[in-house]
């Protein structure tokens, strides 16, 4: 069986989505295109899926009974109303990071998911599909190192533009250790608290960079994120599990190790996209394969609202300089 996909936002993790359903995956195939800018889905069709149907309306898209499961890569703050409306025609959605640009539209996602009877959505968190971190994870749920207490996170990015704000150091960066810390710890957070060290000169002046967001879990497990988005050196994720009786560390990425010239060195990668290239392939497929047999599992739209309250704290905390609690609504049974 194949699917056909329509996709509603063709810019870059559009493109990586198209690429990867057009060249890599099984049973799938995107038929349908939506973006605000029109030009973004003719380069599409010129360069990648020379069938697809361009759509200028994208609630169009997601009700043309052509198109059984869509992907939602448009900006954040659209996401919730393509995600609604996805729903409301009783397709499934994958929708990339953030599900809903606050905790409320999030909610709002959950509660139309349980009125429609089931699970419809799977948030691109692509991190719990990383080889690396399921090994990290199956050596915390083995017991090996005993109980997790404190955990040593980076997020590095080589530099970001202008428009990047301090907030979205959150929102847009943290929220991916915010998805997977939860995962990987099978816990969720309780409080938490932003620190800013003293602020690198490459940076624009708006950006508060880096910061230090300190975590607090329900188990009582603290961690603490660097978040360096000019670190300028490479793109850098670094995850350090301390235990009751040993240390966990993700691994890193393959890379040759090379001895030249007086040095011993290996590469550090630069680019998020090559960072979690297989991930991500991992993820949309899970997500294909989900679609065809009528069930849901990866990273729920529960998953989602329950970053997007962490995310919520942490830039009420960026802007108070206060220790911030984490309050959830309860879980529903739906998403048990
Ligand atoms: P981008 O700016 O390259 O592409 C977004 C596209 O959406 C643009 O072509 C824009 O014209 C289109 N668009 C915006 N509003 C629209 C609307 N109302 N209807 C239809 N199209 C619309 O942005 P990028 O980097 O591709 O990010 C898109 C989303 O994916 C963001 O939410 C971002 O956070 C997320 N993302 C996730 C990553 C991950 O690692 N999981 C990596 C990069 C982005
Ligand atoms: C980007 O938006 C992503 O989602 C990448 O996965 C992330 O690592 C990067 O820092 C973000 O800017």
């Amino acid at each position: 069986m194949t699917i056909n996909i329509g996709v509603i936002g063709t810019g870059a993790i559009g493109r990586e989505h198209i690429r990867r359903c057009s060249t890599v995956l099984q049973n799938a195939r995107v038929v349908a295109l939506n973006d605000i800018n029109r030009d973004n889905c003719q380069q599409v069709v010129d360069q990648l899926t020379p069938e697809a149907r361009i759509y200028d309306n994208a609630i169009e898209l997601i009700n043309d009974p052509q198109v059984n499961a869509v992907l939602v890569t448009s900006w954040g703050p659209t996401h919730e109303a393509f995600v609604l409306a996805a729903i409301e025609a009783g397709k499934a959605v994958f929708c990339e990071k953030p599900l809903a640009v606050t905790a409320e539209g999030c909610l709002n996602i959950v509660e139309a998911e349980i009125k429609a009877g089931r699970q419809l959505v799977q948030v691109g968190f692509m991190r719990p599909y990383d080889s690396g971190y399921r090994a990290l994870k199956a050596v915390i749920d083995s017991g090996e190192i005993g109980e997790p207490l404190m955990l040593h996170c980076a997020h590095r990015n080589p530099e970001v533009g202008d428009s990047y704000t301090t907030d979205m150091a959150i929102t847009d960066t943290l929220i991916h250790e915010l998805d997977v810390l939860r995962w990987l710890l099978n816990d969720d957070y309780v409080s938490a608290q932003v620190i800013f060290p003293r602020k690198t000169r490459k940076a624009s002046s708006h950006l508060r960079d880096p910061q230090i967001v300190l975590l607090e879990t329900a188990k009582g497990a603290r961690i603490d994120v660097e978040i360096f988005v000019n670190c300028e050196y490479g793109y850098d994720i670094q995850c350090e599990v301390v235990g009751e009786s040993g240390i966990a560390r993700l691994p890193e990425p393959m890379s040759v190790q090379l001895r030249s010239a007086a040095k011993l060195s290996t590469t550090i990668l630069t680019d998020w996209k090559k960072r979690f290239i297989d991930a991500y392939d991992v993820e949309l497929q899970a997500f294909i394969n989900n679609v065809i047999a009528g069930e849901m599992t990866g990273p729920s739209a529960w998953d989602g609202y329950a970053a997007a309250v962490a995310a919520d704290a942490c830039v009420a905390a960026q802007n108070s300089g206060q220790i911030v609690p984490v309050t959830m609504a309860e879980k529903p049974a739906f998403y048990r």
